[in-house]
């Protein structure tokens, strides 16, 4: 059989199933760390519950994935997950959803794994949204995920530093409403409210035009924010961000990551 027959008659078993996102559906992509309780334990001795090396290194990723090539509204890390809205209008690789989620977590994989000096990996969704109160909807949700892993992860890893293991600080923490968490944390001199931000709420991250030091002319770079408003402003910041997309027509390649 020819090259070219042979290429033809496979190429279709890799295609046939392709799936491509709808025109003006918003996709949001969420990235998230394989294994990576294990990663944070066992291979790599990451602080517990939260630990500014790691930080970091997701940031990175983010900031990396952002701007690789995809036109991206907004991005979010929180805990070992990076969500990524891209524009609505974006047409990277078709909107082939085989290729994006590929993509997308090879770059994370990449950025994350080339930081940490060890091999690491992520896997990646992306939702489909209908409209804008859906977006605001989707990060909503992931911004009190965030809330709810920084009370309990410090409760828990509380109760581990008071010698419980594992399973007795699990078991202490079943039926614990949150006043209570607070208090516990409360009473062990970590005021929930003195907890920083970007455990409680995340980071996000977007682009911002602005002139640098030396620099004549604007330059769009990335810019992450390390204290987002919290609740209905939240909700308001990502559908400025969200809506503002109409009005802009920068798509494509960064100026610079920074
Ligand atoms: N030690 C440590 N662990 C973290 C940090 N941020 C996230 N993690 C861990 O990352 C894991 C993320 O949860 P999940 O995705 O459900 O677990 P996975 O399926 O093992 O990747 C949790 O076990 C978190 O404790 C950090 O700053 N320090
Ligand atoms: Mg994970």
């Amino acid at each position: 059989m020819k090259f070219e027959q042979l290429d033809r008659r496979m190429r279709v078993f890799e295609t046939a199933h392709d799936h491509c996102v709808l025109p003006g559906i918003h996709m949001v992509a969420r990235i998230d760390g394989r294994s990576f309780s294990h990663l944070t334990r066992v291979d790599q001795a990451f602080d517990a519950p939260y630990d500014e090396r790691f930080r970091d290194h997701m940031v990175a990723a983010m900031l990396h994935v952002m701007g690789c090539g995809f036109s991206v509204v907004y991005g979010y890390t929180q805990s070992d997950e990076i969500s990524i809205l891209l524009r609505r209008d974006d047409a990277t690789f078709g909107r082939k959803l085989r290729k994006l989620l590929s993509v997308l977590a090879g770059e994370a994989s990449a950025a994350f794994s080339a930081r940490l000096g060890a091999p690491a990996a992520f896997d990646s969704r992306i939702s489909q949204l209908p409209s804008v109160d859906h977006v605001v909807d989707y990060f909503r949700w992931r911004h009190e995920d965030a809330h709810r892993n920084a009370l309990n992860g410090h409760c828990y890893w509380l109760l581990r530093r008071q010698g419980l293991d594992d399973g007795a600080a699990t078991r202490q923490l079943q039926g614990v409403s949150v006043a209570e968490r607070h208090e516990m944390l409360y009473r062990a001199g970590i005021p929930f409210n003195d907890v920083p931000a970007w455990q409680k709420r995340g980071i996000g991250a977007r682009w911002v035009e602005s002139v640098a030091e030396g620099e004549t002319t604007p330059r769009r770079r990335l810019c992450a924010e390390y204290e987002l408003p919290m609740k209905d402003a939240y909700d308001r910041w990502v559908r400025d961000l969200v809506e503002a997309q109409g009005a802009s027509s920068s798509v494509g390649a960064p100026s610079q990551v920074g």
